[in-house]
């Protein structure tokens, strides 16, 4: 294969070319990623890298924006019939962004926001004391129930009416099971409160219909747009019509300059893949695969909280095992799966340590791996649980993920060998 970028850039060209093929020969189990289509790729690397665009399509203030305002637009058009959502900004370069300029748009810094705990499945932008969620508004979290890791929905209504707060988030990167939507519209509603939904984790499964769609009864909706919806490295805003200006004025110019506009075209095709049928099919495959993972892995002696997934992602509570989970991320590392390692609900170790690791298969299913692939994957993680301190086994158990990941090839004409 001989590129311009290979001839001009050799360095460069053979550090992608390591990248391809750790995704091509491993196996990426990390929730929150990915496998984007060529067509996706081919409008990230496109001209419209070039141009500014600060403002809104047809009220920018560059010129020479034509183009680009069509691009626009028919991202968002896309994003409304995708999601039935009555208005979308397509501008966030990524979804901490996208929910600073929910923040913006709705609150005053030192408003009350309720969020749920970043060590119970949350997210930093919903409220962590290092973020700029928790360090400029005061932060009431909530989290689930010890004695069955769901949503406490009691807790979260009492919460609301002792601490009042203008804004409640619901949405997690670390959580299984269906979120309850309508309940945080109540408890909003209650306490004169707004909704913020980040659906950054589940959009795919949204827009196929296989998730609750807060779409109804969130104020606004946030998500990233690269991980169950399998488009660019991005974010965007879908919200009420009411809140159109205020959303519009948060993201530009309050928090960023010149939209990516590659990146908004890289977006406009992933919607229109995802308005296919066989995005719904590849949903439902998601959640198929999530489940017999997780049963097989409950097989092998594994502990899962809460018991299941109704999603793309299942958190696994290694104590069990008796290995921690950044150990467990380390070993999985070595023979080529890849996954992070992630507190479950109460847990006794420090985050840089977790007792569990969170594992998911919208990438896996991407590549068209099934359910036998899932079982196949838990005997892998099972193994290598109970003998990551055994270099042979570990080299034996590189080579069948590798064997494994080859029958369902990637990005493979991208590799030059
Ligand atoms: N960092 C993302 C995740 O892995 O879940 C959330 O933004």
């Amino acid at each position: 294969m001989s590129t311009v970028l290979s001839k001009q850039d050799p360095e460069v060209f053979n550090l992608i070319q390591k990248e391809t093929a750790r995704q091509e020969y491993g196996l990426e189990m990390i929730p929150s990623e990915n496998f984007v289509s060529e067509a996706v790729l081919e409008a990230m690397g496109s001209t419209l890298t070039n141009k500014y665009a600060e403002g809104l399509p047809h009220k920018r203030y560059y010129g020479g924006c034509e183009v680009v305002d069509s691009v626009e637009e028919l991202a968002n058009a896309r994003c409304e019939k995708l999601f039935g959502a009555e208005f979308v900004n397509s501008q966030p370069h990524s979804g901490a962004q996208a929910n600073q300029a929910a923040y913006e748009a709705l609150l005053t810094p030192g408003d009350v926001v309720m969020g749920m705990r970043l060590d119970q499945g949350g997210h930093l932008t919903h409220g962590s004391p290092v973020n700029f969620s928790g360090k400029h508004y005061k932060i009431v979290a909530y989290g689930v129930r010890e004695s069955d890791h769901l949503i406490d929905y009691d807790e979260l209504m009492h919460l609301a009416r002792t601490h009042r707060p203008k804004m409640i988030i619901c949405g997690a990167s670390a959580y299984s099971r269906r979120i309850e939507f309508d309940k945080f519209r109540k408890a909003a509603d209650e306490v004169g409160a707004f909704v913020l939904a980040d659906i950054a984790h589940y959009a795919g499964l949204v827009a196929a219909g296989d998730y609750p769609s807060p779409v109804a009864f969130a104020d606004i909706v946030t998500t990233t747009t690269h991980k169950t919806l399998r488009g660019p490295r991005s974010g965007l805003i879908m919200a009420k019509a009411a809140h159109a200006k205020a959303i519009n004025k948060a993201v530009f110019p309050g928090l960023q300059g010149g939209p990516h506009m590659h990146t908004i075209a890289a977006k406009a095709v992933a919607f229109a893949e995802a308005l296919q049928p066989a995005f719904k099919s590849y949903s439902k495959a998601v959640i198929k695969n999530a489940q017999a993972l997780s049963l097989a892995l409950i097989g092998k002696g594994f502990k899962i909280v809460s018991g299941g997934t109704d999603s793309h992602l299942l958190v696994v509570d290694l104590r069990p095992a008796n290995v921690t989970g950044k150990v467990a991320e380390q070993a999985l590392d070595r023979v080529g799966i890849t996954v992070n390692k992630n507190t479950i609900p109460f847990d006794p170790q420090p985050p840089t340590v977790c007792s569990g690791i969170r594992l998911g298969t919208p990438a896996l299913t991407t590549r068209g791996m099934g359910v036998n692939e899932m079982r196949q994957i838990a005997d892998f993680i099972s193994d290598l649980v109970q003998h990551h301190e055994d270099p042979a086994k570990l080299e034996s158990l590189r080579a069948d993920v590798r064997s494994l990941a080859q029958k369902f090839p990637l990005y493979k004409d991208r590799l030059v060998r």
